[in-house]
């Protein structure tokens, strides 16, 4: 049939969904159009506001998704799609969707180069390195030529001795994320006996008057196996075994998500981009009033049964959902390039 015989025009699009990934992306899906011949294609229509009509007609799309980027930070968009086909028929316009980008991230990002260990080297405010035995390193490097050195010295606690702290810039709350890489190397002779565990990372949640609820870390055994601690589970400290274990005289890439939620909460870990343990039955927020705002790199409470040397190298920590992605389709940091 030529197309200009083709008076049909397609049905309209049904179930478009608006989802804001970040500060300046809005993702679009919707449900395809039949028509008596073919669809061509879809108009992308726009307007900022939540009651606007999307009037305007700012991209086409050839399948039944699209991505808007370059938006403003926390800015309300209201959309609406329409089918066309070969012969210029337009059908009517779908639904419409609001969606409000996310207010503007942060993210934190060190390669251990600059040469010293106080918040100003970091570029960052909040950051705070209160270790006494932590200090910049070329003895062993992920990236680069310098590491962070910490040492573990043997009858003490971690957070005399190597604890790095971040306060985060705003508050973390319901719906909120963040993710957080490292890359560890513990040199041998290595022990993983201490009072009780040794954190790993861990992100501390608040109730909203500042009063502490619980840790989200992970942690490692006695064995060096990675686990999951969730202290918010019946205000209870209940970790779950990954059944991954630290690499001694090895860099390890590590990687914590959080979505802070107390009905659709995430928490996953990687190692070396490799999912290794997620929970998603676990509120990490105790109610969606609480907050987050407080994250540790690395402690231990006490007794550590001998002087031991670790190195950390390329942070990230970031608020921004990272572009890349895992095996599942996760949104992940990942291992440096
Ligand atoms: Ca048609
Ligand atoms: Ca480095």
């Amino acid at each position: 049939m030529a197309s200009q015989d083709d008076t049909e025009a397609p049905q309209a699009p049904t179930n478009l969904v608006a989802d804001a990934v970040s500060s300046s992306q809005i993702n679009l899906s919707w449900t395809a159009s039949s028509d008596n011949v073919a669809v061509s294609g879809y108009k992308i229509w726009r307007c900022q506001g939540t009651t606007c009509t999307p009037s305007t007609q700012i991209a086409t799309s050839s399948s039944n998704f699209y991505v808007d980027s370059g938006l403003s930070a926390n800015t309300n968009y209201t959309y609406a799609v329409s089918a066309y086909d070969a012969a210029g028929n337009n059908s009517n316009k779908s639904n419409v969707a609001t969606a409000t980008t996310k207010t503007n991230g942060w993210l934190i990002s060190a390669d251990f180069e600059k040469g010293t260990l106080d918040q100003r080297a970091w570029g960052v405010s909040g950051f705070g390195w209160a270790g006494t035995n932590t200090l910049y390193s070329n003895e062993l490097v992920n990236t680069g030529s310098k590491s962070a050195k910490m040492q573990w010295v043997k009858g003490t606690t971690g957070i005399e001795q190597t604890n790095g702290e971040i306060t985060f810039s705003s508050n973390l709350t319901e719906g909120d994320e963040i993710w957080i890489r490292l890359y560890y190397y513990f040199k041998s002779p290595w022990s993983w006996s201490c009072s009780p565990v040794v954190k790993i990372l861990r992100a501390q949640v608040k109730n909203s008057n500042g009063s502490h609820l619980g840790y989200l870390s992970v942690m490692s055994d006695s064995r060096g196996q990675i686990l999951l601690s969730n202290e918010l589970i019946n205000e209870v400290n209940t970790e779950f075994p990954s059944g991954y274990y630290f690499d001694i005289d090895k860099w390890q890439c590590i990687e914590m998500y959080i979505k802070f939620s107390t009905t659709n909460p995430i928490f996953r870990i990687w190692k070396d981009g490799i999912l290794i343990k997620e929970d998603t039955l676990h509120r990490t927020l105790t109610n969606s009033s609480d907050i987050s705002n407080f994250l540790t790199l690395h402690y231990w409470n006490g007794g550590v049964t001998q002087d031991q040397i670790e190195f950390v190298d390329d942070l990230v920590l970031t608020t921004e959902r990272p572009s890349k992605k895992d095996a599942q389709g996760n949104s992940m940091i990942g291992p440096v390039d």
